[in-house]
């Protein structure tokens, strides 16, 4: 069949059979597969560790003070002397700009631990800071507290410094004492950071590391907290550095294809960045990035700190695709957050904000699909929300507003409580005497960003074309980017 423009293209087909005065009809999909719920659903912990949205890492050891990313392990203890170390400075920048948590590299792959620890003297104890009586972890986890902020740990398994790396048992105990020195020593931890790398020790030897055993140390001493890894147990690494998830980004995953931390096979990346819609387990990936090229910082990097648009940029990659954004930003020599790093942070908190408090609804009037509960729940930013009839696997929402609104960005979230279920969604405006696609999505999870080409309508559907169970709404915004002149998307 030959069509005539403007509906020439697929999508401009799809998009014209949709249109006229009445809602989107929708037909089951095809073939596609409806496991039966329950499908796998967050703890309340997860629960709470997601809709965080951002957390802040902290990457400071003595690398800092030798321009290193991975250290040896030789290091002289003795080089680590930040002159005015301020922890509260480093929670205060996170706070006032909407981060939730702050994780710490309490050890880095060197074995430098900055704690006093009874397990090594390599340890900020044989340093000069603080006359060999500091603690970095104590001022960390004090600082997160008195800001209001939950203190999250590093602790590499990774140790190029200890003797005893590479002897099986040995080493594994050494970390085990290490790690509970840390969960309980300093209260209650957001997050425990396993990194899955895995090089030779001093000895030129390879450790095989206990995770049950790690995993078991943790649930018993810190039993609210998330542990993170490549492969979880309760959330899952991105598959990247970039602080990008994928576009299409499930919170479930199917254990099999990434077992262990450290895994690497050709499907990690993408099993990783992805998630599986018919995962069997709740494990929500983590987006970590630096806001600069390294980890550490580097007096060569102080004119390579990212800009606020790209770290809006960055929220929309993770945050906007149902990810957590973990952005990296490592103290200086001194022990504080360098100037360029926190212009910037203040630039894309204060963006954010702005994004953020109009949501572009006010007053509108909102029905759904027949069925179901209360649709209006999507206009409030509150735990309500509308779902479809038990039965459905599709569905709809219409808001209609008292006067056209303006626009660039979406913002729509699931009811994850409840689980992930959105396969996919568009967003149709009515413009010109019929409904035109503005935007093709699949899955939406905890929050869905979209910027979009700047439109002007007073009525605004989205559609749920399938779902694997049945489709719930919590929210939907129609956002002003607020930034101009940003190329990137
Ligand atoms: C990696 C480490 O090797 C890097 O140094 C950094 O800590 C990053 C967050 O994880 O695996």
């Amino acid at each position: 069949m030959k069509l005539a423009a403007p509906f020439a293209t697929r999508r401009g087909f799809l998009a014209a059979a949709g249109s006229g005065a009445v809602a989107a009809t929708l037909t089951p999909a095809i073939g596609a597969p409806i496991a039966a719920p329950p499908r796998p659903r967050p703890s309340p912990v997860q629960l709470a560790w997601q809709r965080e949205r951002l957390a802040m890492f902290v990457h400071f050891t003595v690398n800092t003070f030798t321009g290193k990313e991975w250290g040896d392990g030789s290091e002289d203890p003795r080089i680590f002397n930040p002159a005015r170390l301020d922890a509260r400075q480093w929670a205060r920048t996170a706070r006032r700009n909407g981060f939730g948590s702050m994780i710490l590299t309490a050890k880095h792959h060197d074995g430098f631990c900055l704690w006093p620890t009874a397990t090594t003297e390599h340890s900020v104890a044989s340093s000069p800071w603080r006359g060999g009586k500091g603690d970095v972890v104590r001022e960390f986890v004090d600082a997160c507290r008195t800001e209001g902020l939950r203190p999250g740990l590093y602790l590499s398994p990774w140790d190029r410094n200890a003797p005893v790396y590479g002897q099986g048992q040995a080493y594994n105990d050494f970390y085990i004492a290490q790690l509970t020195e840390l969960l309980t020593g300093y209260g209650p931890l957001a997050e425990i950071w396993l990194d899955g790398a895995n090089g030779e020790g001093p000895n030129g030897r390879h450790q095989a590391y206990d995770w049950p055993r790690i995993h078991a140390t943790i649930r018993r001493l810190q039993p609210n907290a998330v542990i993170f890894s490549d492969s979880g147990p309760d959330v899952r690494w991105i598959g990247n550095e970039n602080g990008e998830a994928g576009f299409t980004c499930w919170s479930m995953v199917d254990p099999a294809r990434v077992p262990r931390p450290g895994f690497d096979a050709p499907w990690v990346q993408s099993a990783l960045m992805q998630g599986d819609p018919q995962g069997s387990v709740w494990r929500p990936g983590e987006s970590d990035v630096s806001i600069r090229p390294g980890w550490f910082w580097h007096e060569a990097e102080k004119d390579r700190v990212r800009s606020p648009e790209n770290l809006l940029d960055l929220y929309f990659k993770s945050v906007g695709r149902n990810s957590k954004l973990l952005l990296n930003v490592p103290p200086t020599r001194d022990g504080v957050f360098d100037e360029a790093d926190v212009a910037a942070l203040d630039g894309f908190g204060a963006a954010c904000r702005q994004m953020l408090s109009h949501d572009g609804i006010a007053g509108a009037r909102v029905r759904s699909s027949s069925g179901g509960t209360a649709p209006e729940a999507v206009l409030r930013p509150d735990d309500r929300f509308w779902n479809a009839p038990a039965a459905a696997r599709s569905g709809w929402i219409e808001i209609e507003l008292p006067a056209p609104a303006q626009f660039d960005v979406l913002l729509l979230e699931e009811a994850i409580e409840h689980g992930q279920s959105i396969a996919n969604h568009r967003v149709d405006a009515w413009q010109g005497g019929r409904w035109q696609t503005i935007w093709w999505g699949t899955t939406i999870g905890n929050q869905r960003l979209a910027r979009i080409a700047p439109c002007t309508a007073s009525r605004v559907r989205v559609v749920v074309e399938f779902a694997y169970d049945v489709p719930r709404l919590r929210r939907l915004a129609l956002l002003h980017w607020p930034i101009p002149d940003m190329t990137t998307n």
